[in-house]
C-alpha cells in the first residue's frame, strides 16, 4: 500500500499543473483504491512527501473532486501543514470583496489566501489544529497555536470555531473571533454598528471589531494607521503591520 500512495504522491508532484478529469474517476472507481489522492499536507507528508513547497490535494468533500494547489510546510514542527494564508512583502492586494475571499487569491508560492470554500471542505474531513507565524520587521517570529480551527459553510458565512489556545509566544489573538461569521468590505456580517472590514481595511471573522486583523493592508512596521495593518494586537498593539505571515493548518486525529 505505501508504495503505492508513494508513487502517487511522485506522479502528481510531477506533474504540477496536473489538473484530472472533472469527474476525477481516480477518486472512487477501481483506480481510486489504488492511487489514493492526498487530502491535505499531512496525507502528503505521511506517503513521503517530505519537501516544503506546492503540492496538490484533493479535498474529500469537495463536490466533483477539484483539486486545490496549496503550499505544504513539511519541515517545522514534523511537517504536516497545509497553509490557508500567507502575506509575505505586499505585493498582494488584500483588500477584496466577498467573492474573492470566498474563492481566494494569490500565489500559492507567495501572498496566498486559499479561500473560505477550501478552508471549509478542508476543516470538516477531521479535527484541524492551526498554527499562525508572525514575524515583525526586526526578523523576530512568534507563534500561536490552537487545537481546534474549523470554518463553517457558507449559509453560515464560513463561521469560525477556534478553540484550546496553546500559547506558543504571540499571545492569544484569535479566541475572541470564536463564533464570528466572516466579513468582507461588501459584505457585513459583523455585530458591530459599523463596517469592520471597512473602517479598517480588511477581511475577518470581526466582532466589534478584532485582536487580529491579518488581512489587513500591508502597512510595513509602525503605523499611525490604526488597527489598518496587519495586526495582532496581543503582541504590537493596534499601530503595528508585520512583515510575515503564515497560518497553517494540520488534521490532528
Ligand atoms: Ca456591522
Amino acid at each position: 500500500m505505501r508504495m503505492k500512495c508513494l508513487l502517487a504522491v511522485f506522479l502528481l508532484g510531477l506533474v504540477g499543473a496536473y489538473t484530472p478529469p472533472e469527474c476525477c474517476p481516480a477518486r472512487w472507481g477501481d483506480i481510486g483504491a489504488l492511487f489514493p489522492l492526498p487530502r491535505d499536507c499531512l496525507d502528503i507528508r505521511d506517503w513521503g512527501g517530505q519537501r516544503t513547497g506546492v503540492y496538490v490535494i484533493y479535498p474529500q468533500s469537495i463536490e466533483n473532486c477539484r483539486p486545490v494547489r496549496v503550499w505544504c510546510d513539511q519541515s517545522q514542527n514534523n511537517g504536516g501543514w497545509t497553509v490557508i494564508q500567507r502575506r509575505v512583502d505586499g505585493s498582494v492586494d488584500f483588500l477584496r470583496n466577498w467573492d474573492s475571499y470566498r474563492t481566494g487569491f494569490g500565489s500559492v508560492a507567495g501572498e496566498h489566501w486559499i479561500g473560505l470554500e477550501n478552508m471549509h471542505h478542508l476543516t470538516i474531513q477531521g479535527r484541524y489544529e492551526i498554527r499562525i507565524e508572525i514575524e515583525d520587521f526586526n526578523g523576530q517570529g512568534r507563534t500561536a497555536d490552537y487545537r481546534l480551527f474549523r470554518v463553517g459553510n457558507e449559509l453560515s458565512n464560513y463561521t469560525l470555531q477556534v478553540t484550546g489556545f496553546q500559547g506558543g509566544g504571540a499571545g492569544n489573538g484569535l479566541s475572541i473571533h470564536n463564533g464570528m461569521p466572516f466579513s468582507t468590505i461588501d459584505r457585513d456580517n459583523d455585530p458591530w454598528a459599523r463596517n469592520c472590514a471597512q473602517e479598517y481595511t480588511g477581511a475577518w471573522w470581526y466582532k466589534a471589531c478584532f485582536t487580529a486583523n491579518l488581512n489587513g493592508q500591508y502597512l510595513r512596521g509602525s503605523t499611525t494607521m490604526y488597527g489598518k495593518g496587519i495586526v495582532w494586537s496581543p503582541w504590537r498593539g493596534y499601530n503595528y503591520s508585520f512583515r510575515r505571515v503564515e497560518m497553517k493548518i494540520r488534521r490532528n486525529n
